[in-house]
């Protein structure tokens, strides 16, 4: 493995300015000390606040075809460190470097995908009911984008959102998870490569503070959630925070996009081509160790398969291997940390109470680690979808529940507070279309015949109900990060007024 000092430089990362005694980081890996960084107080993310909005206010009057060139050049320089900052997410995430280099990957779509929308930012012409008249709306820039990420996406969350925030004229402040803030320095590093091109082309024009990162705790998330100067705020993490920082903004009328916990279900129907409904499941419910907010977490499997089924994935349980993130042939890598271990430990005593069947689960030493959290993923049989079921466990576990009616599948997919991801596996085309259907799966996201995880950028992303209902990335997700006006003009010599009011006078 290239030496962690060499990594750094070679990302340009220098953390002399961030150096102190705050907060240590450490890979979850090995749980060896990577960092030790000072956090930001509330008043330097108050500051950071009101350099943003500046920034906002000289970046809005540059045409968004000219900012998205600054996100065309962000988007070469990730394409430039791609390897470097994947093995970096790797090293501080704990997920394998195939999902750690994929996430680079997805920052590298996100940015394509905005440097396109940079020139399609179009509002509709409307048809007025008055001669003469002509409607349109234009999309304006909003003002300053907070965006509060989580450790199991520790740079593609901020890109998503970034690389939309910067198109559509806005400056960005990010608060990432005190988990993961190594990975948050080195993005500010490679944005500021970027930057200083984009500035040699055009002097002048790129204000400093465009974006911002904030290293600390969850004080700075409550600020940028109090700030009224933050104009939107976009969250991704548990329910819990999410419930906080919606209220926050509220009440100050501000806008928040939500992006909260999911507890995914797949329904495995009698007609499904299970080998590649096998794959499905194993890489939803165990890749990045159970830690997406994708997850496959619960599995519907009709009885006429059902024992079929289990035991295959029990088959893949037992060989999946679970080791060091940086091999080329682990499958699992370690939980982020001895919290989510013994959350995970926790959920599974409960399912036991509950009448579950537990397989896997167990600890597993990784190189004689005692620091770091490796775990073998857990089947659990449940007999029927009990409180536990219902809880988002951030961990490798998948609860598998027998059904016999089509209808009954789908109300125990929709049964949960959460609404982010599900699937089905089915060949018979009524089933399909029946899942996606109003009357189908109530999350965000239903696919057929693939997986609960993994989705692609051009989609837009989110959930329902408990998940917060924000849609990110893809689609008319840039929406949210502009202001809509609607304008009238009259281009006739008389004033009728609209519903055919008379105001003579
Ligand atoms: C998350 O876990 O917060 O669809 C996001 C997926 C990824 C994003 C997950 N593209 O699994």
């Amino acid at each position: 493995m290239m030496h962690i000092s060499t990594l750094f430089s070679k990302l340009g990362l220098d953390f002399a300015a961030q150096a102190g005694d705050d907060l240590q980081v450490r890979s979850p890996r090995d749980g060896a000390a990577i960092a030790s960084l000072q956090t930001h107080t509330v008043q330097e993310a108050e500051t950071a606040i009101q350099n943003a909005h500046q920034a906002f206010e000289k970046w809005r009057s540059v045409p968004a075809p000219v900012r998205g060139e600054l996100v065309r050049l962000l988007g070469e320089v990730l394409r430039e460190n791609r390897e470097q900052l994947g093995t970096l997410v790797t090293l501080e995430s704990g997920k394998i470097l195939s999902e750690g280099i994929g996430e680079v990957q997805e920052m590298i779509d996100i940015c394509d995908f905005a440097v396109g929308l940079s020139r399609q930012l179009y509002g509709l012409t409307i048809a007025s009911e008055r001669a003469g008249h002509r409607m349109m709306e234009s999309w304006h820039p909003l003002g300053v984008v907070g965006v509060i990420s989580a450790f199991n996406f520790p740079v593609a969350v901020w890109c998503w959102n970034s690389a939309l925030a910067l198109v559509c004229g806005n400056a960005v402040v990010w608060k990432p998870s005190e988990k993961t803030p190594i990975t948050a320095l080195a993005v500010q590093a490679l944005f500021e490569q970027a930057a200083a091109r984009f500035s040699e082309q055009r002097p002048d024009l790129l204000p400093k503070h465009l974006s911002q990162v904030l290293i600390g705790r969850a004080d700075l998330g409550e600020t940028l959630a109090r700030s009224p100067k933050v104009a939107l705020l976009s969250a991704t993490g548990s329910v819990r925070m999410g419930r906080k920082v919606a209220t926050v903004v509220a009440e100050r009328l501000g806008r928040s996009l939500l992006e909260l916990g999911g507890n995914n279900g797949m329904i495995i129907a009698p007609s499904a081509d299970l080998s590649l409904a096998l794959r499905a499941i194993t890489f939803s419910a165990v890749g990045t160790a159970g830690q997406r907010c994708t997850s496959l977490r619960r599995l519907f499997v009709h009885s006429s398969i059902y024992d079929e089924v289990v035991s295959s994935i029990e088959r893949v349980y037992a060989s999946v291997k679970v080791g060091d993130p940086l091999n080329a042939d682990t499958l699992v890598g370690p939980l982020v940390d001895q919290h989510a271990f013994d959350a995970m430990q926790s959920a599974l005593a409960q399912a036991k109470a509950e009448g579950g069947t537990v397989t896997g689960g167990e600890r597993v030493s990784v190189n004689g680690d005692s620091n770091a959290f490796y775990v073998r993923p857990a089947l659990v049989r449940m007999p029927q979808q009990s409180a536990i079921v219902h809880h988002e466990t951030f961990a490798p576990i998948l609860y598998v529940l027998r059904y016999d009616q089509f209808d009954d599948a789908i109300r125990l997919n929709n049964a949960v507070p959460q609404g982010l991801s599900s699937a089905i596996f089915t060949n018979d085309v009524r089933e399909a279309e029946a899942f996606m259907a109003a009357t189908g799966s109530d999350c965000g996201l239903a696919n057929v015949n693939i997986g609960t995880s993994g989705a692609e950028i051009g989609g837009a992303f989110g959930g329902e109900k408990d998940t917060g209902g924000g849609r990110e990335s893809g689609s008319d997700a840039w929406k949210n990060y502009m202001r809509r006006a609607t304008n009238t003009i009259n281009y006739s010599r008389t004033l009728p007024l609209a519903q055919g009011v008379k105001f003579d006078i």
